[in-house]
C-alpha cells in the first residue's frame, strides 16, 4: 500500500482561496489563532491513527499494531490489522450515516409537525415534488389533499428509520435501478431500517464480535446505503417544504459581506432553520435601519449556505476551512449555527470581535456561545429573535477592525435534477436524458463527474477541488458539484458562465451552447460546473446516475459517471464515497482515509469492491493524477458502451 503520506507544508498558509488568504494575513498580524495554525501544531500526526491501526474500541487499549508478526502485530484481544482497520473504517461510515439521517430526521419532524397543524410557519412549497415523490414511493395521490399525501410520505419516512420487518428502505429502494436492487439483495446489504443499520454496525464492531474484514466491510456497505436513504429523505422533503431548486444567480466569497448592513452568517446544514431566518430578515429592514444599517444581509457558510444559495440565491460567503475568516472581517454581526462542520473555534475567534455565535440545536452547543432553542412550532418567532440578536450586535461593531476582502464572484446555481431535465427537455422533449447520454455516445462529452466533499488541510484549501475541476472540464467532462466542492467553485468564479470560455474543452463548450440555444429563457447562460446542492444533495448525483443508466438501458457500473472528493474530511464524506462505490462508480478520494495499515482492506476497497459492485475507490493524493484516472475510467466506460451498441 506504499509509503505513508506525511504532511508537506508546501504552502505554509494552507489556503488557495484569495478571500481567505487576505483574511489569514490579518489573522497572523493580529495574532488570532485559526485552523491554519492548529493544523501545523498537530504535526506530525500519529501514524498509527493515520493508517487505521490504532484500536480504541475497548478500554483495555488503546492498542496499536507495532510489528508485522508476533504479539505486537495484534491488539490485546488478538485482533489483527485487517480487523482493526476495517472496524475503524466502518465506524466512520456509521458516523456519517448517523449525521445525514439525523439531519433527515429533523426535516421529517418538521414535516410531521406541519401535517399535524403544529408548524404554522411552514408550508408545502413544491406540490409537484410531493406528487412525484409520493408516486415513486407507491403512495396514492388521486383525489387526495397535499397534506394527506404528505402525512403518508412522512409515515413512510419514519418507518424507514425504525422498520423491523424484512422489507427494504422505501427511501432507497424506490430510487434504485433494477440491477442495483438485485445486486444489493444478492449481496445481503439492502438495509431495512436506518437506525437499526447504524446500531447494528456499532454492535458488529464492538469488542469481541466480528473479526472478519470482508464481513465487516459488507456491513459498512449496508450502512452506507442507509446513509443514502437518509440523504434522500433530507433532499426530497426539503424540496417539498422549501421548493425544488431552479437556476438562480448569486455571488460568492468573503466580499459579499457588506460593511453597511447587518450581516448574519447561516452556518451548518439544515434548511429548516436557515430558511426561516432568511424569511424573517427580509421583513426586518426597518429594525436594521433603526440602528444605522442599510438593511440585513444574510450570507451562507458550508452546506446551509448551499441550501440557501440553491433556493433563495443567498450569497455564499465561504466554505468549511475558512469559516473563521468570515468572523475576521470584523463585519459579521452574528453567526447562527445548527449542526455539522462547525468548528468550536468560531466562538474563540468571535470573542476577538463583536460577533455573536448562536447555537440552535439541542445536540449542538459551544461553551460560551449563546443558545437559542429553535423549534418548528415557533419557527418564525425564533427566527426574529435570532435576527434581533444580530441587529443588537451591529451597534457594538468596532470600525477599526473591519477589513473585508474585495473578492466576490458571480455564479449561476440551482440545478436540481428536475431543473437539469427541464433544460434538456427543450432539446428533446420525449427523452430529455438522452441529450446527455447521446453526447457521451457521440464522443462530444467524455462523461459525467460528481464533485463532492469537504476541505481537508492535509493540502492547501481548495487546491484539490480546483485542479480536478479544471482537468475534467478541459477534457469535456460534464461536472456537477455539491457541498464544499461546489463552495470552492463558487468562491473562485468557476461557477459562472464566464468560466466556460476560459476552461471548457471544445466538446463541453458546444454541448452547453446547444442547451443554451434551446433555452433562451435562461438569460444568464449556463455555468462551467453545475451546483446540485449540499452534502445530503449528493442524492441528486445518485439520481442523475440512475436516470442515465435507465436511459442507456444498462446498470450504473456501465455508465460513464465518476465521483470525486479531492479534499474529503468528514465521516459523512466516507459514507458518501462508500455508497458511490456500492452503486458502481469509480470514486476518487484525494485525502487518504485510514486504510493503509492493512493491505487486505486497501485491496478490498480498491479492487475487490470493483469485482463485486463495479465501483472502486481511487486513492490518489495528486489532484491532476486523480483527474487523469477519472478521465481514463470515463473513456473506458464510454468506449465499452459504444462497442456493445
Ligand atoms: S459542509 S461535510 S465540510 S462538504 Fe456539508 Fe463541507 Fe464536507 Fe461539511
Amino acid at each position: 500500500s506504499g509509503a505513508p503520506r506525511v504532511f508537506e507544508p508546501k504552502n505554509p498558509l494552507r489556503t488557495t482561496d484569495p478571500g481567505a488568504l487576505e483574511m489569514l494575513k490579518i489573522a497572523h498580524d493580529s495574532n488570532v489563532e485559526t485552523v491554519f495554525d492548529r493544523v501545523v501544531a498537530q504535526q506530525p500526526q500519529c501514524q498509527f491513527g493515520y493508517k487505521g491501526v490504532c484500536c480504541r474500541i475497548c478500554i483495555a487499549g488503546p492498542c496499536r499494531v507495532k510489528a508485522d508478526d508476533g504479539p505486537a502485530s495484534k491488539g490485546i484481544c488478538g485482533a489483527t490489522a485487517y480487523t482493526i482497520v476495517s472496524r475503524n473504517l466502518v465506524r466512520l461510515i456509521a458516523g456519517g450515516a448517523a449525521s445525514h439521517s439525523e439531519h433527515a430526521r429533523h426535516v421529517l419532524h418538521t414535516v410531521h409537525e406541519l401535517v399535524e397543524g403544529n408548524a404554522p410557519d411552514y408550508q408545502i412549497k413544491s406540490p409537484a415534488k410531493l406528487h412525484k415523490l409520493a408516486e415513486k414511493l407507491g403512495i396514492a395521490t388521486l383525489d387526495r389533499s397535499d397534506i394527506d399525501i404528505l402525512r403518508d410520505v412522512a409515515e413512510l419516512g419514519y418507518a424507514d428509520f425504525g422498520r423491523y420487518q424484512e422489507r427494504p428502505l422505501a427511501f432507497l429502494d424506490s430510487f434504485l435501478t433494477e440491477g442495483r436492487r438485485r445486486k444489493f439483495k444478492h449481496t445481503n446489504i439492502m438495509p431495512r431500517a436506518i437506525d437499526g443499520t447504524v446500531t447494528e454496525m456499532l454492535a458488529q464492531t464492538a469488542m469481541g464480535v466480528d473479526a472478519d474484514p470482508v464481513n465487516i466491510i459488507f456491513g459498512g456497505l449496508k450502512t452506507s446505503l442507509a446513509d443514502l436513504a437518509g440523504e434522500y429523505i433530507g433532499t426530497t422533503l426539503s424540496d417539498v417544504l422549501f421548493g425544488t431548486p431552479e437556476p438562480i444567480v448569486s455571488e460568492s466569497n468573503l466580499g459579499v459581506i457588506n460593511p453597511k448592513m447587518v450581516n448574519i452568517a447561516m452556518h451548518g446544514h439544515n434548511p429548516v432553520l436557515s430558511e426561516m431566518v432568511v424569511a424573517a430578515a427580509r421583513k426586518m429592514t426597518a429594525e436594521a435601519k433603526q440602528v444605522g444599517a442599510e438593511g440585513i444581509n444574510v450570507v451562507g457558510i458550508c452546506c446551509t449556505g448551499n441550501e440557501l444559495l440553491m433556493r433563495q440565491g443567498v450569497y455564499l460567503a465561504t466554505s468549511s476551512a475558512s469559516q473563521e475568516m468570515a468572523i475576521m472581517t470584523g463585519a459579521l454581526d452574528a453567526m447562527v449555527v445548527d449542526i455539522q462542520c462547525i468548528y468550536p473555534a468560531v466562538q474563540t475567534v468571535a470573542e476577538c470581535f463583536h460577533t455573536k455565535i448562536i447555537t440552535t440545536e439541542a445536540i449542538m452547543k459551544i461553551p460560551s456561545a449563546q443558545h437559542l432553542a429553535f423549534s418548528a412550532e415557533t419557527a418564525a418567532e425564533d427566527a426574529r429573535k435570532l435576527v434581533n440578536i444580530a441587529i443588537e450586535a451591529y451597534k457594538h461593531r468596532d470600525p477599526k477592525k473591519i477589513s473585508i476582502p474585495n473578492e466576490r464572484h458571480k455564479l449561476v446555481a440551482g440545478f436540481s435534477i428536475e431543473a437539469l431535465t427541464d433544460i434538456m427537455a427543450k432539446v428533446n422533449p420525449d427523452r430529455p436524458m438522452s441529450v446527455l447520454t447521446d453526447a457521451i455516445l457521440s464522443g462530444q462529452l467524455k462523461g459525467v463527474a460528481l464533485m463532492a466533499g469537504c476541505n481537508n488541510l492535509k493540502r492547501p484549501q481548495d487546491e484539490g477541488h480546483v485542479t480536478v475541476l479544471k482537468e475534467l472540464v478541459k477534457n469535456d467532462v460534464f461536472v456537477i458539484a455539491t457541498g464544499c466542492s461546489a463552495g470552492a467553485y463558487a468562491k473562485f468564479g468557476l461557477m459562472s458562465p464566464l468560466a466556460v470560455d476560459a476552461y471548457a474543452g471544445p466538446g463541453l463548450k458546444s454541448f452547453l451552447k446547444t442547451l443554451e440555444e434551446a433555452n433562451p429563457q435562461l438569460t444568464t447562460g449556463l455555468p462551467l460546473v453545475f451546483h446540485v446542492g449540499s452534502c445530503v444533495d449528493n442524492s441528486r448525483g445518485a439520481d442523475l446516475a440512475f436516470a442515465m443508466a435507465n436511459e442507456l438501458g444498462v446498470d450504473v457500473p456501465r455508465v460513464p459517471f465518476v465521483a470525486s472528493a479531492p479534499e474529503a474530511m468528514h465521516e459523512k464524506a466516507v459514507a458518501i464515497g462508500t455508497w458511490c462505490v456500492t452503486l458502481g462508480l469509480p470514486t476518487h478520494v484525494g485525502s487518504m482515509p485510514p486504510v493503509e495499515g492493512s493491505d487486505l482492506v486497501y485491496g478490498i476497497t480498491t479492487q475487490i469492491a470493483h469485482d463485486v459492485f463495479g465501483g472502486n475507490f481511487i486513492f490518489e493524493m495528486d489532484p491532476a493524477v486523480g483527474a487523469a484516472k477519472m478521465i481514463d475510467a470515463l473513456e473506458y466506460r464510454a468506449w465499452k458502451l459504444r462497442v456493445h451498441r
